[in-house]
């Protein structure tokens, strides 16, 4: 029925965009799953002429990876616009005095203008450099985001780095995240990575180690979910000793080789890092996914299972502690939101992590995508998904659109780009990448916002008006 569904949706394009398109999609069966992912195309250029969702590489290394590193300054160097608007919209929330040990929320940029196209930015760039040491003398660190343009021209942002590092005496790191770099932002996030290896990770030592000494990899601190998440790791008994890379600091990226474990959130955007750390320090690591009380629970358990009795035992007492809290949630909100159908499409991680916390409130997930996920990503989605629903790659605004109408769903949960889209149509709508300027959505603190905006969403009287005015 869901395949009829979809391609009616695709019976639009040409005869060759709608063959490549139809590549991009997948009904949840049993033989799907058996046969891996063989069947979803992934990970490839999205086609022109249609509206894709994706970002670019400096999205992945400027927004997502290293930007959230309060103590250093990041540089957008190339022309005014990847700065400007990249600035402030990830929410990744740090501690800290803004502009003396806290620069995520300050934009500095080269500023590129024609001349530097012409005769490089290389000169401009340390002038800027000594220009940061001057005015932020508490800055850790400075790392190069590249733009389009410095990679076209040609630019050595590596030898200048090199030479400012010595100068300046302070780690500098060029990142070569060029935009134009692989087919969306996911490219950005594995040159962040390498660029984490080879030019901080290792660099500094801890003092003191423990038993209980792991790494949170892969929390951004949207909204506080880093914070939501690191206090129940404490609670268990675990020391938190760097968390990447939301509020985190440039230490925290030299001492991360020193945990015993580490913790992977976001699989998509570090999974080069832990593998690294696996290979170079034996390091052994493990998702987990803090989105609702069923995968909170299930996850506390696999984690204090690694761990020896005393972080069990305070495992359990701490899940005893709070499933009171989280079930009197459920009783609360699960009445009005049950049976409710949701579509998702979101980036590299949310589209499946987040699936448990509306099936904790009776949701019904009835299609899920993402813009740059990969295969292994799909590999851990179909199994999560229920037989029958529709696994979306790289989707149109065309294709969201429709099929969101088609399947007459109650809540669209995407980002800033689709939200005025299905607000108009009269569709519930929740932004999932900003949490709609709420949040945190991580761990016991999370699930009871997270349900409140959903139920505040789905059943605000507003929509009623939009549809009658319709008709
Ligand atoms: Fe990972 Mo928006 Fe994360 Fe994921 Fe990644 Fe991005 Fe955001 Fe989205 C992200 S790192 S910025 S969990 S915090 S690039 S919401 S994959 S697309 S689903």
């Amino acid at each position: 029925e869901n395949k009829k569904l979809v391609e009616e949706v695709l019976e639009a394009y040409p005869k060759k965009a709608k063959k490549d398109r139809e590549k991009h999609f997948q009904i949840n069966t049993e033989e799907a799953q058996s046969c891996g992912t063989c069947a979803l195309k992934s990970n490839i250029k999205s086609r022109p002429g249609v509206m894709t969702p994706r970002g670019c590489s400096y999205a992945g290394s400027k927004g997502v990876v290293w930007g959230p590193i309060k103590d250093m300054v990041h540089i957008s160097h190339g022309p005014i616009g990847c700065g400007q608007y990249s600035w402030g919209t990830r929410r990744n929330y740090a501690n800290g005095t803004l502009g003396i040990d806290n620069f995520t929320a300050m934009q500095i940029t080269s500023d590129f203008q024609e001349t530097d196209i012409v005769f490089g930015g290389d000169k401009k760039l340390e002038v800027i450099m000594r220009e940061i040491t001057e005015m932020f003398p508490l800055a850790k660190g400075i790392t190069v985001q590249s733009e389009c343009p410095v990679g076209l021209i040609g630019d050595d942002i590596e030898a200048v780095s090199k030479k400012m590092a010595k100068e300046l005496d302070m780690p500098i790191v060029p990142v070569r995240c060029e935009g134009f770099r692989g087919v969306s932002q996911s490219l950005g996030h594995h040159i962040a990575n390498d660029a984490i290896r080879d030019f901080v990770l290792g660099k500094a030592e801890l003092a003191e180690t423990g038993p209980y000494d792991v790494n949170i990899i892969g929390d951004y601190n949207i909204g506080g979910d880093a914070w939501a998440s690191r206090i129940l790791l404490e609670e268990m008994g675990l020391r938190v000793i760097a968390q990447w890379s939301g509020d985190g600091t440039l230490n925290e990226l030299e001492i991360a080789h020193k945990a015993k474990l580490n913790l992977i959130h976001c699989h998509r955007s570090m999974n080069y890092m832990v593998d690294h750390m696996e290979k170079a320090y034996d390091i052994p690591w493990m998702e987990y996914n803090f989105f609702g009380p069923s995968k909170t629970y299930e996850s506390l358990r696999a984690i204090a299972a690694r761990f020896d009795a005393t972080i069990q035992e305070n495992c359990e007492k701490m899940i005893a502690k709070h499933k009171p809290a989280m079930d009197a949630i459920i009783n609360k909100y699960k009445p009005r939101l049950e049976n409710k159908k949701v579509l998702l499409m979101i980036g590299g991680l949310r589209s499946r992590h987040t699936i448990g916390a509306y099936e904790d409130l009776g949701m019904d997930i009835v299609a899920s995508g993402y813009e740059f996920a990969h295969k292994d990503d799909y590999e851990r989605t179909f199994p999560m998904m229920k037989e029958g629903t529709i696994i979306m790659d790289d989707p149109t605004a065309y294709e969201l659109e429709e099929l969101a109408q088609k399947l007459n769903v109650d809540l669209v949960g995407s980002g800033v780009k689709e939200k005025y889209v299905y607000h108009k149509m009269g569709v519930p709508f929740r932004q999932m990448h900003s949490w709609d300027y709420s949040g945190p959505y991580h761990g016991f603190d999370g699930f009871k916002i997270f349900a409140k905006d959903m139920d505040m969403t789905v059943n605000s009287p507003v929509w009623n008006l939009i549809r009658k005015k319709e008709k």
